[in-house]
C-alpha cells in the first residue's frame, strides 16, 4: 500500500470537483482529485451549455475566462415558443445581467488546464475509490491505480463523484432523506453539423411536447426533444428528430438547418435532493446531492455554487479554526438548491407535455404560459432565476 497525505481529498473530476480544487489551491489549500474515468474521457463528457451570470463572473475571477469569453457566446436574453407565438425575454434588460454559452466539456477542459499548469494533482483512472473514517478528523481514502494499493489521508474528505458515485451511499445508514420526482418523459438531445438556427435559444412548448435549440459554435447546433423516458433511441431515426424539431420549433420567418447528427441520446428527467449533504468530515457537492431536470439549465450551475460555498467554508476551517461554515454547509446550500429545485421544476411543468393532464391542468398550464410571457413581472421572475440566483 502507497500512503500520501493532503488537507483535502476530493473524488470526481467533473465541474465541482475541479471548481472545488482551483478555488482551494487559489486560497493556498493542498488538495488531490480522484476521478475513476481517463482524462479524455471528462474532456469529453457532452452536458451542460449555460454558465450563468455570476458562475461565469467567478471563472473570469479566477483567472479562467479567458477561452470562454473568446470562444463561447454572451446570451442577453432567450426565446419561448407556445403554439407557433415567440417571446423574446430580455434577460439583460430586466435584470442588468446576461448569460454565457460555453460547453460544460471546455470549462472541464479548461479547469483541468489551470489545475495541471499549478502542479495540482488529479489522479485519472483511479479505481475502487472508498472512503473511510469520515466520523473522525482523520479520514481518509482508499483506491487502486495501475494495480497499485493507494491510502490518500487527508482533513476533509469532498464527495464530488455525480449522481452514482460512492460518497452518498458511505453515509451512515438512514440519515439521508431523499427527495425525488421522476417524469413521465425524457429529453432526446442531438449535435449536428449545422449552424444554428437562431442567435440565441428557443425553448418551445408545442402540442406534440418540448423542444430546445441551443447551439455550441457557429458550426454546431445543440437540439433537444421531449420523448418517452426510456425511449430506444432506434425510433428516432435522423429523418423523424428533423421533421418533428421543424414541427415543434417552426414559426413565422424561421427556417430549420439541418445536417449531419454526430451524436444522438437520451436522458431521463428528475428532481433529486438528498439532505443532510454533510456527515462528520464527508460533504457532498454538485450532483452527488441532488439533481434538477435541464430545462431550467441549473445542474452545472448549482455544482459550482456548492463548492464556491464549500471552499470558504474549508478556508475557514483551516485557515482561522473556525468551523460556524462548515457546520452551517447543508442549510446553507440548501436554501440556494430548494429555489433552483423549484425553478428546474416549474419551467418543466410549465413547457413539457403531460398525457395525464386533465382539460383543468392543460387550462392552467396554457394560463401559466400566457401570464409569463406578456406579464413584466412574470417576465423578470423568470429572467432573475435563469440568470441566476446570488452565489452566496
Ligand atoms: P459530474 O459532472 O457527474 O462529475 C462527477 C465526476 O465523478 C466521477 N466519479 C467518480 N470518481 C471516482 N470514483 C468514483 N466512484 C466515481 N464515481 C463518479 C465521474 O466520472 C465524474 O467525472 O458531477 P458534478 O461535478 O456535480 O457536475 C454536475 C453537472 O455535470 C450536471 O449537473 C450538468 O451536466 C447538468 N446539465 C446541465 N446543467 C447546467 O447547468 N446547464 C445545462 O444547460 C445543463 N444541461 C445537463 C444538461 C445534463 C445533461 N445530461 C446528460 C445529464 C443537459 C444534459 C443532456
Ligand atoms: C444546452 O445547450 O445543452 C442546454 C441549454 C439550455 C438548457 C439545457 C441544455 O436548458
Amino acid at each position: 500500500m502507497q500512503t500520501a497525505r493532503t488537507r483535502i481529498g476530493i473524488i470526481g473530476a467533473g465541474p465541482a470537483g475541479l471548481m472545488l480544487s482551483h478555488l482551494l489551491h487559489l486560497a493556498g489549500i493542498d488538495n488531490v482529485i480522484l476521478e475513476n474515468r481517463s482524462r479524455d474521457y471528462v474532456e469529453n463528457r457532452i452536458r451542460a451549455g449555460i454558465l450563468e451570470y455570476e458562475v461565469a463572473e467567478l471563472m473570469r475571477q479566477t483567472g479562467i475566462g479567458e477561452r470562454m469569453d473568446s470562444e463561447g457566446s454572451r446570451h442577453d436574453g432567450t426565446n419561448f415558443l407556445v403554439d407557433g407565438q415567440l417571446t423574446h425575454v430580455d434577460f439583460f434588460k430586466l435584470t442588468g445581467k446576461h448569460v454565457m454559452l460555453y460547453s460544460q466539456h471546455e470549462v472541464v477542459r479548461d479547469l483541468i488546464a489551470a489545475r495541471l499548469a499549478a502542479h495540482g494533482e488529479i489522479v485519472f483512472e483511479a479505481a475502487d475509490v472508498a472512503v473511510h473514517d469520515f466520523a473522525s478528523d482523520k479520514p481518509f481514502i482508499t483506491y487502486k491505480q495501475a494495480g497499485a494499493e493507494h491510502r490518500l489521508d487527508c482533513d476533509i474528505i469532498a464527495g464530488c463523484d455525480g449522481f452514482h458515485g460512492i460518497c452518498r451511499p458511505a453515509f451512515p445508514d438512514n440519515m439521508i432523506v431523499e427527495y425525488d420526482r421522476e417524469y413521465p418523459f425524457g429529453w432526446l438531445g442531438i449535435l449536428a453539423e449545422a449552424p444554428p438556427s437562431n442567435d440565441e435559444l428557443i425553448y418551445a412548448s408545442h402540442k406534440n411536447g418540448f423542444a430546445l435549440l441551443s447551439m455550441r459554435s457557429p458550426t454546431i447546433s445543440r437540439l433537444y426533444l421531449q420523448s418517452a423516458p426510456d425511449e430506444p433511441i432506434e425510433n428516432w431515426p435522423d429523418e423523424r428528430i428533423w421533421e418533428e424539431l421543424a414541427l415543434r420549433l417552426g414559426h413565422d420567418g424561421f427556417s430549420l438547418n439541418t445536417g449531419k447528427i454526430f451524436q444522438k441520446g437520451v436522458t431521463a428527467m428528475r428532481s433529486y435532493v438528498a439532505e443532510p449533504m454533510q456527515t462528520g468530515r464527508l460533504f457532498l457537492a454538485g450532483d452527488a446531492a441532488h439533481i434538477v431536470p435541464p430545462t431550467g439549465a441549473k445542474g452545472l450551475n448549482s455544482a459550482i455554487a456548492d463548492v464556491a460555498i464549500l471552499a470558504r467554508a474549508i478556508e475557514s476551517h483551516i485557515k482561522r479554526q473556525d468551523d460556524t461554515a462548515l457546520t452551517n454547509y447543508t442549510a446553507t446550500c440548501l436554501r440556494r438548491i430548494w429555489k433552483i429545485e423549484r425553478f428546474s421544476w416549474w419551467m418543466t411543468s410549465m413547457m413539457h407535455k403531460f398525457d395525464d393532464h386533465t382539460p383543468f391542468d392543460k387550462r392552467m398550464q396554457t394560463a401559466e404560459l400566457d401570464y409569463i410571457m406578456n406579464s413584466p413581472a412574470g417576465q423578470v421572475t423568470l429572467a432573475e432565476n435563469y440568470v441566476g440566483l446570488p452565489l452566496y
